[in-house]
């Protein structure tokens, strides 16, 4: 009996290896295709460069410049600044970030296999650091890095031919490189293969960095750099090009129903490797680690520290598709999320669903502003801010964070989720709601009348001054008593005991 599970296994084996063959010596005859080696470093045009010399188009985040067109080999001029500066990480939270070009990732390189690149390196006058670049589409001891050391006020040249064909991340190396990594010094070069990339509709560059501030996720205000999270590996963001919402609400990428997009999507950690992921659709292609062979019809690809992929899709469905990292909490606690939405006429027989809700997107969901989030944070800064600022943030924030279970009018659920709106468990004493907040809820509880006994999870997560706004918002909605916590109140709740469900009744 033992042996006869082997035996049937080898012989089945043997019987579907026939076919197989006899369809691998028909392959053989066609062409040469991505299953064939490329040669690598080994093979390609690599004469010298011809015509005059070429700079090279940058681009920002999301753009990709054009392709290069090109069918020889070029000597190509990439002049990239290095700029530190304040930029917003999330809304009201600003951050100092290193950046190549002045963006989170830095500049899209794009140039072709065989091309000599001829790099000039500037880091500003007002910068605060050294900086270089290693970009790991360079063959050499240090990708550059060595040779492009650059003091503030200072320009370095140095050139390389690009040999290997794919997508490649740059990044800083000076040290401690960790911290350079971490403040957004990274970005990608595409060194496209010598017949080009295969025509799309639209192409977008996205990428990946985990953030570690001194703050919590979403405390407002200018936040430091936090080396301790960032030597444990506790990010306090994980973010798509640099900041919350990038490329969410009216910064949403965007295409057509009918087009194809291609995505090139690079991490460049310093931490975390990314589960990336889009919801709602399956990757046509994926150019798995940004080299030149293809994986087909794939739900999530993942993109180590230091290193690249592009995948392709095909929209047939109009509507909101969310980029995420699907390690999840990074995608709705850390900020790991962008949208991209595509516009066209519906096609029911392939999706009969409606337009996806808050139930992904919560307070990124198109039409949501965040404004007032910014506007009481920023109030609270100059020590100004007024009870209605406060219920305006909190509204927003309740959307986000508690609608879910309590409803958009704080009717809740029956039987489930105890109501809001005219709580006279809430009446009985408004002081617990920051603590309920903080400290969630479990055990009985009965709330105008009706028994609940169910289990609310502690919202810890969130800032003092948004447990304060929300609480504000709550009393002061529906009925509610009134009144007002403080940020003060909110840090009180926090350093209290749990609430339980009886007391107060
Ligand atoms: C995951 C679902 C869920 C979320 C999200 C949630 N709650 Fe609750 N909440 C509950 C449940 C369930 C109870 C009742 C717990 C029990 O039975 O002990 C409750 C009870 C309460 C109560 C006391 C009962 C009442 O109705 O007056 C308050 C106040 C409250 N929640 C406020 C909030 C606020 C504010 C938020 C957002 C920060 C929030 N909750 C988010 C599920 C939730
Ligand atoms: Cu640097």
């Amino acid at each position: 009996m033992k042996r006869a599970i082997p035996l049937l296994a080898l012989s089945l084996a043997i019987a579907m290896a026939l076919p197989a063959c006899r369809q691998d010596a028909a392959a053989d005859a066609k062409p040469a295709t991505a299953t064939t080696d490329t040669g690598g470093s080994a093979k390609g045009d690599f004469g010298p460069p011809q015509g005059a010399p070429v700079e090279a188009v940058l681009t920002s985040p999301p753009n990709v410049p054009p392709a290069t067109g090109r069918t020889a080999p070029a000597k190509v001029i990439v002049s990239l600044d290095v700029v530190e500066k304040e930029m917003p990480i999330s809304e009201g939270v600003t951050y100092t970030f290193w950046t190549f070009g002045g963006t989170v990732p830095g500049s899209f390189i794009r140039v072709r296999q065989g091309d000599t690149v001829e790099f000039h390196l500037r880091n500003m006058p007002d910068s605060k650091m050294p900086h270089n670049i290693d970009l790991h589409g360079v063959t050499g001891p240090g990708g550059g890095a060595a040779s492009s050391f650059t003091a503030p006020g200072h320009v370095s040249r140095f050139s390389f031919k690009a040999l290997n064909a794919g997508l490649f991340v740059y990044h800083c190396a000076t040290a401690p490189v960790g911290m350079h990594i971490a403040n957004g010094m990274y970005g990608l070069i595409l060194v496209e293969p010598p017949e080009g990339m295969p025509k799309v509709d639209r192409e977008y560059y996205v990428m990946q960095g985990d953030f570690y501030t001194t703050g919590k996720y979403r405390e407002k205000g200018h936040q430091g750099f936090a080396m301790e999270k960032a030597i444990d590996e506790h990010p306090t963001y994980v973010l798509f090009n640099g900041m919350e919402g990038a490329m969410t609400g009216d910064k949403a990428l965007t295409a057509k129903t009918g087009e194809k997009v291609r995505l090139y999507v690079g991490n460049g950690g310093p931490n975390l490797v990314s589960s990336f992921h889009v919801i709602g659709e399956i990757f046509d292609k994926v150019w798995y680690e940004g080299g030149t062979k293809y994986q087909e019809n794939v739900q999530t690809t993942l993109i180590p520290a230091g290193g690249a992929a592009m995948m392709e899709f095909h929209m047939e469905v109009p509507g909101s598709y969310v980029l995420v990292d699907h390690s999840i909490f990074r995608a709705f606690n850390k900020g790991a999320l962008a949208i991209l939405k595509a516009d066209g006429p519906e096609d029911k027989t392939i999706y009969s669903g409606k337009e996806v809700d808050a139930v992904y997107l919560g307070d990124q969901a198109a039409g949501t502003s965040r404004a007032p989030v910014a506007a009481a944070a920023a109030s609270a800064k100059t020590g100004n801010l007024t009870k209605e600022e406060q219920i305006a943030a909190g509204k927003v924030l309740f959307a986000g964070t508690c609608s879910t279970c309590h409803q958009p009018d704080g009717a809740g659920l029956p039987g489930v989720f105890p109501p809001l709106a005219g709580s006279d468990f809430i009446k009985a004493n408004p002081k617990r709601v920051p603590q309920i907040i903080l400290h969630g809820l479990v055990g009985p509880v009965k709330v105008n009348g009706k028994d609940y006994n169910s289990n609310m999870p502690p919202m810890s997560q969130l800032t003092d001054d948004e447990v304060a706004n929300i609480g504000t918002y709550v009393l002061n909605s529906w009925g509610n008593p009134g009144g007002q916590v403080s940020k003060a109140d909110a840090a009180a709740a926090r350093a209290a005991k749990p609430a339980n469900g009886s007391d107060g009744h």
